[in-house]
């Protein structure tokens, strides 16, 4: 019998190339727009002082990219032999490569713009594969040192286990690719939707107080705050959706897609905000929405007086219930296809969302909406009040400082205070700002074209050297003023004045 060296670098590489498989497809699968590799690839670009760039591309061309990605293979292969090789002194030591690896992965990938906890779990599975699998690997190798008389049995094993591995991973990454390029797909049917009767429309100039700092009053798609309970987005061609209207009602409806934009279009300015946003928190945005309002819908179908709420449910299963009487009145609750003049965003909901003026999104903006129930409170309950949250979910009057900054240093004598205040479907009447616990001062407001939008406010204070604190307070159009009374945002939405200290010098 010759002894054979046991392959530990080809345990290695092999449990490498599966790590990256695993890692690709499950970034393709969350539609993550690249894989980890890539992500390293774009942080070296990053970090690559600008000189060396240029002369890079100016050598490789429009090939400086497929070179770097091919360069960090490369490298990749590389360690993925060494930690191999490693795992012969112990198995503790291949391990550390692992984890050094996809330290390296995880920080390209969080560095990316945009970046969130789901990003990170194509590097967090490749680990996961690397380690077990390269500790599956190399037990048949350590099995066949300690009894010589199995080595060519144990070899076998190794030989059909790696065999095994190498065809499962260009499996799962080609299967990846495919789920992937399904959704992307989506993508490209959205981008090419014109849908009649949207229109794109500047925010009207008066909704701008002008003044640095302020939060924009029209907030733009990408910077929309998202909040759902997804992992892998939706993907729903328009051609695929459809919505059924059903429960307490004499008639039920099903509408396609083209059923639904072929109705009255309606458009309007509304702001949808989070239950869950802080005293001075950003999960807030306005947008001017497109969509047919669900009144129109409902007219016609006989529902039931018993009835009191709408189950809606999304094509991923969530759930909420909204009360009949916000859909029904004359507020504009709408099934929206397009948000501030394009096709809605697929993080937004395509092909179709609910927003309704006046409630929290947690009981009423269902995203990629395909279920309407009508029925009541005491038999239906949606997602987030099964887990604590309320059943009705009215938005509370809010305000809050954008400038200045918290801690930021401002220059003594008169200085602009400025930010925004809501309290949708009842409007803002007035802003006030007190300094120190001085006297409360009315701040100027920019104007708004309905009362389901948050608006603008300022007002200049003189303010003396030194360290200082600024809160604000906002009055409704129904005349009662925001509470100073703290309260969380569980289980129906913060309270507070929005206190910022900044100094003066
Ligand atoms: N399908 C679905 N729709 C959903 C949610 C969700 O988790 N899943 N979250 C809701 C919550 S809590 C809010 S605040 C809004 C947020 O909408 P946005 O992500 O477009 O800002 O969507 C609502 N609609
Ligand atoms: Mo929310």
């Amino acid at each position: 019998m010759t002894t054979r060296r046991p392959p530990w670098a080809l345990a290695g590489v092999l449990a490498g190339l599966a790590g990256l498989a695993t890692s690709y497809a499950t970034a393709m699968v969350l539609t993550i727009r690249e894989s980890p590799v890539v992500a390293v690839a774009e942080g070296v670009i990053e970090l690559t002082p600008g000189p060396v760039a240029e002369r890079a591309i100016a050598l490789l061309g429009h090939f400086d990219k497929p070179v770097l990605v091919g360069g960090v293979l490369v490298l990749l292969l590389a360690c993925f032999a060494w930690a191999g090789v490693l795992a012969r002194r112990g198995w503790w030591r291949p391990i550390l490569v692992w984890a050094v690896l996809a330290g390296i992965g995880l920080a390209a990938v969080l560095a990316q713009r945009g970046a969130g906890a789901v990003d990170t779990l194509p590097v967090a599975v490749g680990l996961v594969t690397w380690i077990t699998l390269h500790s599956a690997l190399t037990d048949a190798l350590h099995r066949g040192v300690r009894r010589p008389e199995l080595e060519s049995h144990e070899r076998r094993v190794f030989l059909m286990v790696a065999g095994v591995v190498a065809v499962a991973s260009v499996g799962i990454a080609v299967a990846g690719r495919l789920v992937g390029a399904g959704r992307r797909h989506v993508e490209v049917s959205r981008r090419l939707l014109r849908i009649p009767g949207v229109t794109r429309r500047e925010a009207p100039a008066a909704t701008s107080l002008g003044l640095p700092g302020i939060t924009p009053w029209q907030t733009p798609n990408e910077d929309f705050y998202r909040i759902d309970t997804t992992i892998a987005l939706p993907t729903i061609e328009p051609d695929d959706w459809s919505l059924r209207i059903h429960g307490l009602v004499d008639r039920e409806l099903v509408l396609s897609y083209t059923d639904l934009v072929r109705r009255q279009m309606t458009e309007s300015w509304i702001t949808l905000n989070c239950v869950s946003n802080e005293v001075g928190g950003n999960l807030i945005g306005n947008a001017r929405w497109s969509g047919v309002r669900i009144a129109d819908l409902l007219e016609g179908l006989g529902v039931s007086p018993r009835a009191d709420c709408v189950l809606q449910t999304s094509h991923d299963g969530w759930t909420c219930a909204t009360p009949l009487e916000v859909l029904t009145d004359d507020r504009d609750a709408m099934l929206a296809v397009a948000m501030n003049g394009h096709p809605l965003p697929i993080e937004h909901g395509f092909p179709v969302r609910t927003v309704v003026p006046g409630l929290y999104g947690y009981v009423s903006a269902t995203k990629w909406v395909v279920d309407l129930e009508v029925s009541t409170f005491a038999e239906s309950v949606g997602y987030w009040t099964t887990r604590g949250w309320s059943a009705l979910g009215p938005v509370k009057i809010a305000s809050r400082i954008d400038v200045p900054r918290s801690g930021e240093d401002v220059p003594v004598g008169p200085f602009s205070f400025g930010g925004v205040a809501w309290h949708q479907h009842t409007g803002i009447e007035s802003v006030e700002v007190q300094v120190d616990g001085g006297e409360w001062t009315r701040a100027e407001l920019a104007e708004v074209p309905s009362v389901d939008t948050w608006v603008q406010w300022a007002v200049t204070i003189d303010v003396p050297e030194g360290d200082h604190e600024v809160r604000v307070r906002a009055t409704g159009k129904d005349g009662a003023t925001q509470t100073s009374a703290l309260a969380r945002p569980d289980p129906d939405g913060a309270t507070g004045w929005h206190t910022v200290e900044f100094s003066a010098g």
